[in-house]
């Protein structure tokens, strides 16, 4: 996508705001913004499937999103947590395996900003809170 120049300020300017990415330069976050695609759900759509496969990392840029993981067969997926703007997800499968490791559905609209897995290799995930990231 070719991001025009209003929104590409308006990414950066979000992008700036977002706590994880304080060490990451201008330039890269630059990167960022024009590679990123803008996403949007509406309540109860699933953003993330567990177990199936996936080569995306998410920003939310607006409303919230519910964590849950399906531990055991048959059971109703455990609640995990609740994301809001300016948290991110989705890493797990862009390190070694690419299969999703918890669900992720929209709690009323929701806009995610989204990030391929090479650019988010390129970009992102060297920063220590991703490649290490413990639950
Ligand atoms: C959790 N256990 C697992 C979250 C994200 C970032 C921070 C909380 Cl700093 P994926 C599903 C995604 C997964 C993670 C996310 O769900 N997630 C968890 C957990 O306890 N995953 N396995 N909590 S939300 C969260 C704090 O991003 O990545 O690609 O898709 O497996």
């Amino acid at each position: 996508m070719r991001t025009g120049l209003l929104k590409h300020s308006n990414y950066m300017e979000f992008l700036r705001s977002v706590p994880s990415f304080k060490t990451l330069t201008e330039v890269v976050l630059s990167k960022v913004a024009d590679v990123l695609e803008e996403m949007h759900y509406s309540d109860g759509d699933y953003i993330i499937r567990q177990g199936a496969t996936g080569d995306t990392f998410f920003i939310i840029s607006d409303g919230q999103v519910r964590v849950t993981q399906q531990n055991t067969a048959n059971e109703e997926p455990a609640f995990l947590s609740t994301l809001s703007r300016g948290d991110w997800f989705g890493e797990q499968a862009l390190k070694g395996e690419d299969v999703r490791t918890a669900n992720v559905t929209a709690i009323g609209d929701v806009t995610c900003l989204v990030v391929d897995r090479e650019s988010f290799k390129q970009l992102i995930g060297g920063l220590d809170n991703m490649s290490n990231k413990m639950y």
